[in-house]
């Protein structure tokens, strides 16, 4: 296995001490936070040279309501934005050799379709619009990403970030509708642990679709703090041949995952969190493959 950590936990921090940190538990690699102007492309390349790591993936930062981020979008200029956002995260992953752009075709965030329906009828169609508007635009991406051979991989995001997409079954259905071969699968056992009903069979019927992994734990901290049965994932990853890479989002305890991030007395947990999970899987790695 393949493993890195998003950097999207690490705020305030520059790329060296988080490039550093990653190599020294011996990580593989990053997975950026698509905030491409915090991270100069020349910076990124020349420190995934010092320190031996590659850039593994990007995540498509599409957060309600960053303007610009919404590619289910009511709103065409909205959405032609939110594609032209893409556009360039695909351009970059593509400049910094990352194989994998994570998409969210509707903003972590947002709650319900933007149009406020008032009844069951309405907010049914309403769904299906937006639905039908985050497909085309998923689809114009994959035929973008084809031309730099980018895969892009959708992940199911629990129901308190997203109205749409919660559970491998919503992912499926909206692959299937895309109908591009570089849309794929990412799944996150900290969401599945909320919506899907049975998560580790989830990964097992993703099958070859699943291109990439999230980790935490049930509480959002690092594997091994809550209770998902790590063993059982990584026995089915095993299982299915998952060629991907396994990347930690960790966040310390708190209702706020930004503050809890970037507080102070936080902060030595990075370390921390860091060391933990990649001694922790690799030790179930090995269980399951021996
Ligand atoms: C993104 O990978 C994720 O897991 C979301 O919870 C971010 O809002
Ligand atoms: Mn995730």
């Amino acid at each position: 296995m393949r493993y890195g950590i998003n950097n999207w936990v690490y705020p305030g921090e520059s790329l060296r001490t988080s490039f550093e940190r990653l190599a020294r538990f011996g990580y593989d690699g990053i997975e950026l936070k698509g905030e491409l102007d915090e991270f100069p492309k020349e910076t990124v390349q020349a420190l995934c040279e010092e320190f031996g790591l590659e850039v593994i993936s990007i995540l498509g930062w599409c957060i309600y309501p960053i303007p610009g981020r919404d590619l289910a979008s009511t709103d065409a200029a909205e959405r032609a934005a939110a594609q032209n956002y893409m556009h360039e995260v695909i351009e970059y992953a593509a400049e910094v050799g990352a194989g994998i752009v994570l998409t969210l075709p509707f903003p972590a965030g947002r709650l319900a379709p933007l149009s406020k329906p008032g009844d069951e009828a309405a907010w049914r169609a309403a769904k299906q619009h937006e639905w039908d508007l985050a497909v085309d635009s998923v689809r114009g991406l994959a035929e973008y990403a084809t031309k730099f051979d980018i895969t892009l991989t959708i992940e199911p995001i629990n129901r308190f970030e997203t109205y749409q997409i919660n559970t491998l079954a919503d992912g499926l259905r909206f692959i299937e509708a895309v109908g591009a071969p570089n849309v794929r699968l990412n799944l996150d056992t900290f969401h599945m642990n909320i919506d899907e009903p049975d998560p580790v069979g989830a990964i097992r019927k993703a099958g070859s679709l699943l291109a990439h992994m999230h980790v935490a734990d049930s509480n959002h901290m690092p594997p091994g703090n809550g209770h998902v049965d790590f063993k059982a994932v990584m026995q089915a990853l095993h299982d299915i041949d998952f060629a991907g890479a396994i990347v930690l989002e960790a966040v310390p305890p708190g209702s706020d995952a930004g503050l809890a991030v970037s507080m102070p007395s936080n902060l030595p947990l990075r370390d921390q969190y860091a060391e933990q999970t990649i001694r922790y899987l690799k030790q179930l790695e090995a269980a399951v493959t021996a």
